[in-house]
């Protein structure tokens, strides 16, 4: 276990960063330190608006200019909260992500009910300026902080005989009012290959502008991988399965015609029903954005997929 007993955490370890993520540790340990006044001042009124700490990271991939704050957090895709883009911003409030915890098991050496401090390392977050494309033509600049997904999975120890992974979605509908319709099956349900999941440049989020992840975002953790569309990223990930098996995803069993696995952002490969080519770059209204093979991201990514047929496979 990586959470720490009150008695081990030192008052220079007290930042609101840990406020609000081991709120019950802090409280203890700093009533034993006699620290307490002035606490309130220190807990903040919403989740998301706890800052992080992050280190920017040399794998910050572009330095075009970044979509705003409020561009990234009124225009979304989380069908559990409705399917219009202002949707989610406006009903994700209903979710609660603490307690939170996250499944994993299948082919792994230590499956568990892991807290979220169990996975991630807060003190080694990093900040990373990504690219991010939608197989509906809408793209955004977003610094994200997070971790290498790699650096998640490495602490559970998958087995070698784990050629992919799955993310599934928390389903609850009570918080969730999308997930008392029909419109996909839940819960929402993405995968990677192994190779995939363990690239350096995936990264598994919990925040994004220097802020704990809004819940329209995907609190308290999603997936990203820069080079694939943007459904390939669940959100409010609770459980990681590791398989020997391609993961049925959510979009693929939805409709197999438009939606493979690979899901690999390629200007020249159209969705049956609208090209790739070009891309609108919120806020703009025009498509006018040239899409880039791989999302941009080929010269680091394109060896994954040596000898595959990426019209066939996408
Ligand atoms: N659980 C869940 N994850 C999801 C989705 C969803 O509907 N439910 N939509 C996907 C799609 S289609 C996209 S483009 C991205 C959008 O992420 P953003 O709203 O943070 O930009 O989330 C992906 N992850
Ligand atoms: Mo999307």
């Amino acid at each position: 276990m990586l959470i720490r007993r009150p008695s081990d955490i030192a008052p220079s370890e007290i930042t609101p960063r840990d406020v609000y993520l081991r709120r019950r540790e802090f409280l203890a340990g700093a009533a034993a330190l006699g620290v307490v006044s002035g606490l309130s001042a220190l807990f903040p009124a919403k989740a998301h608006a706890a800052p992080l700490t992050a280190a920017p990271s040399p794998l910050s991939t572009t330095d075009e200019e970044k979509t705003t704050l409020a561009n990234i957090t009124t225009y979304n895709n989380f069908y559990e909260f409705g399917t219009d883009k202002g949707a989610p911003a406006r009903n994700a409030h209903t979710l609660k992500t603490t307690p939170w915890k996250v499944k994993v098991d299948g082919m792994v050496n230590k499956p568990g009910d892991y807290g979220i401090e169990d996975l991630i390392n807060f003190n080694a977050l990093e900040e990373r300026v990504y690219r991010h494309r939608c197989v509906e033509r809408w793209s955004v600049v977003i610094p994200w902080i997070g971790v290498s997904l790699s650096d998640v999975l490495k602490k559970v120890d998958p087995q070698p005989s784990a050629k992919f992974v799955e993310f599934t979605t928390l389903q609850r509908p009570s918080e969730m009012p999308g997930q008392r319709t029909g419109v996909l099956e839940w819960p929402y349900v993405e995968g990677l290959r192994m190779d995939e999941a363990m690239h350096p440049l995936t990264m598994m989020v919990v925040g994004l502008y220097g802020k704990v992840l809004p819940n329209q975002n995907g609190a308290p953790l999603r997936v990203h991988i820069p080079w694939k569309y943007g459904f390939k990223s669940g959100k409010s990930i609770v459980r990681i399965r590791f398989t020997d098996k391609m993961p049925a995803t959510t979009w693929a069993i939805q409709s197999p015609d438009e939606y493979g696995f690979y899901a690999n952002v390629n200007p020249s490969v159209p969705h049956p029903r609208w090209s790739q080519a070009r891309e609108r770059r919120l806020p703009n209204f025009l498509a006018n954005t040239p899409t880039l093979l791989f999302n941009g991201y080929g010269d680091q990514v394109a060896s994954l997929y040596t000898g595959m047929d990426l019209k066939k496979y996408y």
